[in-house]
């Protein structure tokens, strides 16, 4: 007969435990794991690929746009590429969303598979050719919920690639813990976590080329953040860095309607509700105009939201008095 003391005790993480060890120790089923392994292995090609796009051609547009009528560049195409090849293979997985694919992917030879994965493979592409930092995002949900809110996603994350690359995931069971890739062994490693985002920060983040054609509420918190808060401007064109810099010292981040993105600019569902997602569990908060990120249920799934995503103190004092 077992006793209690022959139960091994679990084993915490050091900065020795790979991403997927960590999963492991944290009792997440073998079908999970294997997905997220696919999504960094996909971000592992991306990494290795902007360290050397430049030399071999890759950089620059492929001359054709996406559904949402952007410019496709080669890198967007690239990185699409590599996290489609890789999660097709995932028996586990049986809906895809792609920034860059016109229709959900969904697979008919998988049709027992309980997960759902939506991603933008690379977030920020203005700043492909300019070599600065940029991002893929994702989040999970269970197949039944790919149509529900921002609450029914199981996990979200990012992997951002700058000076280092790191990889953010979020899970309720776990909070936010960061990992960063260790390219001598091609593995992402814990770092710290879990995270929590300071509940104020000192700067915001937003494209203030488009502040005449803002809301007069949106304009009032900006003058705000800038006056009385004591605020610093800190925007870098990918959400995911200005999102990671909230995330570590505190701040928020804004891209409301204007003249030309009437109904924001981000997507709803691989943008702005894997930020909310992480962001909550963080301990920060994130809204659209007048409703929380996390309970928009999306009409289509391209859709796009304005987004207000941040510290505690900055979106209570965006909210109206009964929304905080
Ligand atoms: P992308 O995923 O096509 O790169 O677009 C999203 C990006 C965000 O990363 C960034 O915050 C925003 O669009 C920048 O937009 P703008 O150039 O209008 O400031
Ligand atoms: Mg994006």
């Amino acid at each position: 007969m077992s006793t209690a003391a022959d139960t091994p005790a679990v084993e915490a993480e050091t900065t020795e435990t790979t991403l997927p060890e960590y999963l492991a120790l944290r009792g997440e089923p073998v079908e999970f794991r294997a997905m997220i392994r696919q999504v960094t292995f996909a971000a592992k090609k991306v990494a290795a690929e902007l360290r050397v796009a430049g030399l071999q051609g890759m950089l620059g547009a492929t001359g054709h746009t996406n559904v949402q009528g952007e410019t496709v560049q080669r890198l967007d195409e690239y990185a699409n590429a590599m996290f489609v090849n890789n999660l097709l293979r995932n028996p586990a997985i049986s809906d895809l969303v792609s920034e860059e694919i016109r229709d959900e992917m969904h697979m008919a030879r998988h049709n027992t598979g309980e997960y759902a994965l939506f991603f933008d493979p690379i977030d920020g592409s203005s700043n492909l050719d300019v070599n600065l930092s940029i991002g893929s995002i994702f989040s999970v949900r269970r197949t039944q919920h790919v149509r529900g809110d921002g609450r029914t996603q199981i996990a979200a994350g990012y992997v951002m690639y700058g000076p280092a690359t790191v990889c953010v995931l979020a899970m309720p069971r776990h909070g936010v813990n960061l990992f960063t890739y260790d390219p001598s062994i091609g593995e992402f490693l814990y770092t710290r976590g879990p995270l929590r985002m300071p509940e104020e920060g000192s700067s915001y983040g937003a494209n203030e080329a488009n502040y005449r054609s803002w809301s007069p509420r949106v304009q009032a918190f900006v003058e705000w953040l800038r006056g009385a808060a004591g605020h610093s401007t800190r925007y870098s064109g990918a959400l995911v860095a200005d999102f990671h810099r909230i995330l570590v010292k505190g701040g928020v981040y804004l891209y409301p309607s204007d003249d030309r993105n009437r109904n924001g600019k981000l997507r709803l569902l691989y943008e702005a509700a894997p930020l909310a997602f992480i962001a909550e569990i963080a301990g920060g908060r994130a809204v659209s105009e007048d409703s929380d990120i996390l309970t928009i249920v999306p009409r289509e799934i391209h859709q796009r939201v304005p987004l207000i995503l941040g510290s505690a103190t900055e979106i209570d004092h965006f909210l109206p008095r009964g929304g905080r």
